[in-house]
């Protein structure tokens, strides 16, 4: 009988608090779950936080692009690598204000801006805290990912009223020396921790696809639910692999096993933003809907990431009309 198999296949949907974290090995179960009961989970516990038909829409503009002086093996835009990314100048204030206009009347609610640095300098900050006021006076929620920060950085940007702030903590602790050598694991925690002190929300996530193991993909998982608290927002990024960087041949990550990654994100961070971030171009409109499906919530939205693709808003739109989903925005 039908009913039957429900309550036998039912899972038992286990909510931690902040002082039980989660071991990666209970994390590892989780990807290792039938994928119809990992789905269930994640949608349960989807469901008791979110409406599951609306997604929440990021634009990224890339303020300072290229020429980095950080390593990072997936990056087009370190300067160890040659993909083919030039080393321009930061953008004027007057053209990131254009850009967030346009994002808010294609629909965004939040606008990323993001630079290729390992820190920004003082200079640098001085032209931030000014792209910052002037998108939240558009009436934007505003995110930034600029690197390393310093307390006083931290505290500039709080002033100027950012919301977000983007750091990815990219994989596990065991794998992280080696796809990036120029910085440690602990210089990200130490600025996550200074951005959280000053107060604002913190988005921390990872890329899949680079090599890692399932252990050291739980790994990742672990690091960024056990933090106290969960970041708020959570990128979950497909490698776009790049011609010219040291990842450009990665193995290809089976689609189901991303849509995996997603819904142990969900079930580990019930009240997070997961995003379902970088790789979307290359994805069906099927294994989209399977991560909607698994709990992400979040998209980034518009034609380009930082240098890389996305898919065009005309598909996006077409995509959640297709699923009856609608922006986040619309409805608050
Ligand atoms: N330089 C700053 C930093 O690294 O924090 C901010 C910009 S950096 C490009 C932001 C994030 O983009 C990285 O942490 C990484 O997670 C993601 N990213 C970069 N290249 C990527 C790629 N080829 N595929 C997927 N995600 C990528
Ligand atoms: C995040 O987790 N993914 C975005 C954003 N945060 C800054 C960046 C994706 C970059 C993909 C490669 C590129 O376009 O250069
Ligand atoms: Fe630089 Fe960020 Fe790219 Fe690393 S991910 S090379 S820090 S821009």
């Amino acid at each position: 009988m039908q009913t039957q198999a429900i309550k036998l296949y039912r899972p038992s949907v286990e909510t931690k608090s902040a002082e039980q974290p989660w071991s990666v090995a209970e994390i590892e179960a989780l990807f290792k779950l039938p994928f119809a009961d990992l789905m269930y989970q994640a949608q349960q516990i989807h469901r008791e936080h979110f409406d599951p038909n609306s997604v929440q829409l990021s634009t990224l503009l890339s303020i300072k692009t290229g020429g980095c002086s950080e390593d990072c093996g997936y990056c087009p835009q370190s300067a160890f690598h040659d993909a083919g990314v030039e080393n321009r100048k930061m953008l004027e204030v007057s053209e990131v204000i254009k850009a967030a206009k346009a994002a808010q009347e294609a629909g965004a609610d939040r606008f990323c801006m993001g630079a290729a640095w390992r820190e920004p300098s003082k200079e640098d900050m001085e032209s931030v805290v000014e792209m910052v006021k002037a998108v939240r006076g558009l009436g934007m929620e505003t995110c930034a990912t600029l690197g390393m920060l310093n307390d006083e950085q931290t505290e500039q940007l709080r002033e100027a009223g950012l919301d977000y702030y983007n750091h990815n903590l990219d994989t596990s602790p065991e794998f992280y020396g080696d796809i990036i050598s120029t910085r440690d694991y602990q210089d990200r925690l130490d600025t996550l921790e200074r951005v959280r002190k000053a107060g604002m929300h913190v988005c921390s996530g990872g890329i899949v696809g680079m090599g890692e193991n399932l252990t050291q993909r739980a790994g990742l998982v672990a690091q960024l639910a056990n933090m106290n608290p969960y970041p708020e927002s959570v990128p979950i990024n497909n490698l776009v692999k790049v011609e010219g960087t040291p990842l450009a041949q990665a193995e290809e990550i089976d689609p189901l096993d991303f849509v995996r990654t997603i819904a142990v994100a969900r079930i580990t961070m019930p009240t997070a933003r997961v995003r379902l971030s970088a790789g979307r171009q290359q994805m069906s409109d099927a294994v989209q809907a399977l991560c909607f499906l698994a709990g992400a919530n979040s998209i980034f939205y518009g034609e380009q990431l930082l240098t890389t693709g996305n898919p065009e808003v005309e598909r996006d739109r077409a995509l959640m009309d297709k699923l009856g989903m609608y922006p986040f925005a619309d409805k608050h």
